[in-house]
């Protein structure tokens, strides 16, 4: 099997070494809701109070209850199921039971029928159990993420009706507990002018990001517990700075960055994401801007961590990286990828990631990922104490610098235009947020200009972002750029629009004006606790909120 071939034994047994310790809290359901539509939701629906389990509520064939747990969780469920005889008879059945586990309403209020979806059906979070010899003890096999779970009774015999006793939660996470930050107190003088209503929303964002950051904290740093549950490497990086910031783990990021390593393809690339279960190998695909943000990734680990020895463990793997990256440059050192399109038009060989914004042109935002890589590709060789490296690529005798400095020139001449003022992609000259924000971040553009570039696509009607994962570069480059009060403004608008459409963690894709929109064409394929999302609690510490 490919994807089993050529993996580093010492890698990952290393990673295997760091394997967490999972920590298990039993919760009982807070209650019995009822959804119904709402037109002011931003999601569609609301709950009202149903009729609770206590008293000894009994179902048959066709009924249902929603509990509600009252917060996002990871974990199993268990519950005693008890068989109650009609008219003096006994169990003499099994009972089938199907849950359906919400992370957010719609998914235990709506039909999963028909489904459009463009990734396995088997995401649908749904379970169906037959359980025998009543009295039972009975727990749901499989991990779930959930804030709502609906029980529907399948089939009973007509002899007796079922009861659910000590219905619990197990929520899972591998983040210690108690290692909850301080929360938001904006002391410094800097944030004095905020309105109260303002810090009320960032702090509460802030323990919604934390609560995201939690949920995707299981035995690797996964993308979302819901969908996917493997290291993606661009997810990874925002989660591992975002711990280093707030629960201050380094293990967990050590284990995953040597996981990646450990399963590359057979050319040295490393792979877009990576499945530890089972056993570790690698996802079929690859995405050229992962692939190098992962030498950022393992600069930022030595910089939180002072471990050297990782460092120069990865360090090969995070150079051999920008082999593949730069064949994508031309004859003008531009680099240039295929023009947008949607999941269908995906290279799997070479994805251009960026966002999921199916109009983005992605080339100049590429461009300038590979220049921000490559500064890091140099400190950490400085920090490694490791003699820079004459040259990236074996055939050629530029150093990361040399190319830095050839990069920088060659984007300023295809992708600036001085007369508007800011940086462009593809064909049509288009202008984005990714474009500004990536060439902010990579040193492309600083000062005044720098300013200028990211108003004029925030407030001009440039392409938007619509992931988590832009946003946040987007307000990291309002940061370098030093436009913090915009910086506050984007995280309390965009990530709380998301806490007022009912978020408990933050979702895989938001786009306030269209909800519902999905890169997968389906709804119901969401994750709405995913990773990548949970960075505004990193964010809001950079901005000396605490
Ligand atoms: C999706 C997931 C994952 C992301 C990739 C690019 O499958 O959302 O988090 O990294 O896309």
């Amino acid at each position: 099997m490919a994807h089993l071939e050529h993996q580093n034994a010492r890698f990952l047994e290393i990673a295997s070494s760091l394997a967490p310790t999972l920590h298990s809290t039993p919760q009982p359901a807070l209650g019995v809701v009822v959804p119904v539509p709402s037109s002011t939701a931003a999601l569609g629906w609301t709950t009202h109070p149903g009729e609770g389990l206590e008293g000894g509520r009994t179902f048959t064939d066709g009924e249902e209850v929603v509990l509600d747990f009252g917060g996002h969780r990871v974990g199993h469920l268990t519950f005693r199921l008890v068989g109650v005889g009609i008219d003096g008879q006994m169990p003499d059945s099994p009972c089938r039971l199907r849950f359906t586990f919400g992370e957010v309403l719609n998914d235990v209020a709506e039909e999963f029928e028909p489904y459009t979806g463009v990734l396995s059906k088997a995401w649908l979070p749904e379970e169906t159990i037959t359980v025998d010899y009543l009295p039972q003890e009975v727990r749901v096999p499989r991990r779930w993420a959930f804030r709502y779970v609906k029980i529907h009774v399948v089939a009973v015999s007509v002899n007796f009706r079922v009861r659910f006793e000590n219905i619990l939660a197990h929520a899972v996470t591998s983040c210690p507990p108690n290692s909850n930050p301080p929360g938001l107190t904006f002391a410094s003088p800097k944030w004095a002018h905020l309105e109260e209503k303002d810090k009320t929303m960032l702090q509460r964002i802030d323990e919604v990001s934390l609560a995201t950051l939690r949920d995707c904290m299981q035995e690797v740093y996964e993308d979302g517990p819901r969908r996917d549950q493997r290291v993606w490497i661009g997810d990874l990086r925002l989660q591992a700075l975002t711990s280093y910031s707030t629960f201050k783990d380094t293990q967990l990021a050590k284990r995953c960055l040597y996981l990646h390593a450990g399963v590359p393809f057979s050319d040295g690339r490393i792979a877009a994401g990576m499945f530890h279960l089972p056993y570790p190998y690698r996802s079929g695909n690859f995405i050229v801007d992962y692939s190098i943000l992962y030498t950022c990734a393992v600069l930022e680990y030595v910089q939180a961590s002072g471990d050297v020895e990782a460092g120069r463990d990865l360090y090969p793997t995070a150079l051999k990286q920008f082999e593949f990256a730069l064949t994508g440059l031309n004859e003008e050192n531009v680099y240039v990828c295929q023009e947008a399109g949607g999941f269908e038009s995906i290279d799997q060989e070479r994805w251009h990631f960026v966002d999921w914004n199916d109009s983005l042109s992605r080339s100049s935002s590429i461009h300038s990922i590979l220049i921000l890589s490559l500064r890091a590709l140099s400190t950490l060789e400085t920090l490694l104490s490791l003699p820079p490296s004459s040259h990236v690529l074996p055939s050629s005798t530029h150093s990361p610098t040399s190319l830095v400095d050839l990069l920088v020139e060659s984007s300023r001449k295809a992708f600036f235009r001085p007369e508007q003022g800011v940086f462009v992609s593809g064909d049509k000259d288009q202008i984005s947020w990714a474009s500004q924000a990536w060439a902010v971040l990579a040193g492309v553009t600083e000062g005044d200009e720098a300013k200028v570039a990211l108003r004029k696509a925030y407030e001009e009607g440039g392409v938007e972002g619509v992931t988590p994962y832009l946003h946040h570069y987007l307000v990291e480059a309002f940061i370098k750029a030093g436009l913090d009060d915009l910086a506050a403004k984007h995280i309390i608008s965009y990530w709380g629009s998301m806490v007022d459409a009912g978020a408990e963690t933050f979702f895989e894709t938001w786009v306030p004006s269209d909800p519902k929109l999905s890169p997968y064409k389906s709804f119901a394929l969401q994750s709405f606790c995913h990773a990548w999302s949970a960075t505004a609690s990193l964010l809001v510490r950079r901005l000396g909120m605490e």
